[in-house]
């Protein structure tokens, strides 16, 4: 059974991930840090609705990207043949606000993990999550592996770091390392904070008249989404091609947070116009105000393609929100 290790397995992407690999018979181990909450929410759905399926086959462990004698640990007792380095300190906003912090996480704990491998000497494939944050100010559109980045904010400053450390590590020690460069993927996972959920969860909050307001910031960004299930895919196809590589993943589909607004409300029938009141203090120092990806180089070389649309998408975070607060989402979306 080969062996996988995920940093950041309790966040939206490690869950999904976690799942793939399990469906593939991967022996997967989770590293997860210590919180005063148990935080497996989205873990725990796998052990609940496949019962007894992949049992032993899903361990958790304590670690923290700050700490490199516990990855070291790790990486020597679990020896994995695949490394997917997701874990970080993920929002753009709060960056500014803990901007040492996320250059530590974010950008010192790839390196911790990278020089874990060397120290450890396991043979292993490695993939960085890095971010279309990276491209910022972006310099052409869309953007493609070959774009220069240009960040906006001390989350992509930090993304920036781990990808050259990742690229270095390849070159200086024939490190099976890649870099997947994704656009915005969402999923009923995402985390609150994100605009996206942050949307269809108040609106189903809205629908079962618990509020009657949504609090926005800058409504005119443009941001590539596609589903969080479609790209974990993509990850690990990555680390099944011969040469580590560094790819694009995204739609080639930009849309507006209000064209976000416009779908998601109009699943239900309502218009965002009646609730969204907008707070400056959602404004960032310096916004990305454009996202497009081109991902032809991950079509052509690994033969991955985004399968859910943009529409689906919004409706699929919508209908499993309505669910969550006991809504009939299949009425209410006249489905
Ligand atoms: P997420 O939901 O915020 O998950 C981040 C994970 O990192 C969580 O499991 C979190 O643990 C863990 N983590 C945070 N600080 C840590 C620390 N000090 N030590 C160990 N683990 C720590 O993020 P995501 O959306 O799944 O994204 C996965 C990765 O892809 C991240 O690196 C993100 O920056 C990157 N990325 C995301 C997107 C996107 O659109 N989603 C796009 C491009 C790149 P807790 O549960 O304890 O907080
Ligand atoms: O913001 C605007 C905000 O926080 C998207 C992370 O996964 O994707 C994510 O970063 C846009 C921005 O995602 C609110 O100003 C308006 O323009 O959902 P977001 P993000 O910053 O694009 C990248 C690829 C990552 O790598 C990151 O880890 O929406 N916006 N009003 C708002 N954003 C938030 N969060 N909250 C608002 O109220």
């Amino acid at each position: 059974m080969k062996k996988a290790f995920i940093t950041g397995i309790s966040g939206q992407d490690g869950s999904y991930l976690a799942e793939l690999l399990l469906e593939k018979g991967y022996e997967v181990h989770g590293m997860m840090r210590r919180a005063s909450t148990f935080n497996r929410e989205r873990i725990d759905p796998i052990f609940f609705e496949n019962p007894g399926r992949f049992k032993n086959q899903l361990q958790l462990h304590y670690g923290d990207l700050s700490d490199a004698s516990s990855l070291n640990r790790l990486l020597r007792t679990i020896k994995p043949e695949e490394i997917y380095h997701l874990g970080a300190q993920s929002h753009v906003r709060v960056s500014f606000d803990v901007p040492e912090y996320t250059a530590d996480i974010t950008g010192l704990g790839t390196i911790r993990l990278l020089d874990a491998i060397l120290e450890t000497g396991i043979d292993t494939k490695f993939y960085q999550a890095s971010s279309s944050e990276m491209y910022g100010l972006v310099q052409e559109v869309p953007q493609k592996e070959t774009t220069p980045f240009y960040p906006r904010s001390p989350y992509g400053c930090a993304k920036v770091y781990a990808y050259w450390i990742t690229v270095n590590y390849r070159e200086a020690y024939k490190m099976h390392a890649s870099n997947g460069i994704l656009f915005n993927h969402e999923s009923p996972r995402r985390g609150e904070s994100f605009v996206t959920r942050k949307i269809t969860k108040t609106l189903a909050r809205i629908m079962a008249n618990k509020t009657k307001e949504l609090a926005l910031g800058n409504l005119d960004a443009k941001r590539d989404w596609g589903y969080a299930k479609d790209y974990v895919e993509a990850m690990w196809m990555m680390l099944q091609v011969k040469e580590a590589d560094d790819y694009v993943i995204a739609t080639n589909e930009t849309h507006s947070i209000r064209e976000f607004l416009d779908l998601a409300f109009g699943f239900v029938g309502r218009d965002w116009n009646d609730y969204v009141r907008i707070d400056p203090k959602y404004y960032r120092p310096t916004e990305v105000d454009l996202l497009i990806g081109d991902a032809t180089k991950a079509k052509e070389k690994l033969g991955w393609t985004p399968k859910t649309s943009f529409n689906e998408l919004v409706k699929l975070m919508v209908y499993e929100d309505l669910k969550a607060e006991g809504l009939d989402a299949d009425k209410l979306m006249k489905l």
